[in-house]
């Protein structure tokens, strides 16, 4: 049984990498699973076949034989348990790698989806010039911390893991907007898991479908 996983039909950044199926097909690639692609519309995500796999009618979706799954950190956390590569087998070091999968989408990316919303979808109101500056300094804050912790070490906690894909694609988010940049640290980390052959194969990809 081959894994499906959805993604859009045009990517809204034309193939950047930024859109999440990119770090689904990245631990598929970093697992040595071979997979294939659905792609969907806007429109088809809100119909009832695709909302039976994601009920919040976004992409990506996992699916397994008789396993349907989304949210990606929950998918990326189910190819980790199930391949080697992504999770230490040392449980303590396999606790605080799923503790930075925690900390990526739970602690870093919602800063970096609010800069998102106060730009493309709050950005004609009234108080949107007020707003940008305090949730820039959000961000900031987080990753004046992140980057402080990773210090001069090339992963998060030992060798790469679940935990740094998940980190170096919520900070891949920031990297528009010159944040990241801001933080040479944390520019390295995100060069060093950009560098990794399963990413590369992983953006060429999405870039193929958004490029065609
Ligand atoms: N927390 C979800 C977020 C999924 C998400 O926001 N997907 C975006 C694409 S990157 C999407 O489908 N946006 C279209 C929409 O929400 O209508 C995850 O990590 O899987």
């Amino acid at each position: 049984m081959t894994i499906t996983i959805t993604a859009f039909e045009r990517s809204p950044d034309g193939g950047k990498g930024l859109a999440r199926d990119t770090r689904v097909r990245w631990a598929l690639e970093e697992t040595g699973q071979p997979y294939d692609v659905r792609l969907v519309s806007f429109q088809a995500m809100k119909e009832p076949a695709h909302l039976r796999v994601h009920p919040f009618g976004q992409i990506p979706t996992f699916e397994d034989g008789d396993l349907a799954l989304f949210e990606t950190g929950s998918i990326v956390f189910h190819l980790a348990e199930q391949h080697a590569g992504l999770l230490p087998a040392d449980a303590n070091a396999r606790a605080r790698a799923i503790t930075w999968m925690f900390a990526a989408v739970n602690t870093i990316e919602p800063p970096i989806l609010e800069l998102s919303i106060a730009k493309f979808q709050e950005g004609d109101k009234p108080w949107a010039k007020d707003r940008l500056p305090l949730v820039q300094d959000r961000i900031r804050e987080r990753l004046r911390r992140l980057s402080a912790r990773l210090g001069e070490s090339e992963w998060l906690d030992g060798a790469f893991s679940a935990g740094d894909l998940m980190m170096v694609s919520v900070l891949l988010r920031v990297r528009p907007s010159g944040l990241l940049d801001e933080f040479p640290t944390l520019a390295a980390y995100v060069a060093r898991g950009e560098a990794r052959p399963a990413y590369q194969r992983a953006f060429a990809a999405q870039l193929a479908i958004n490029a065609a």
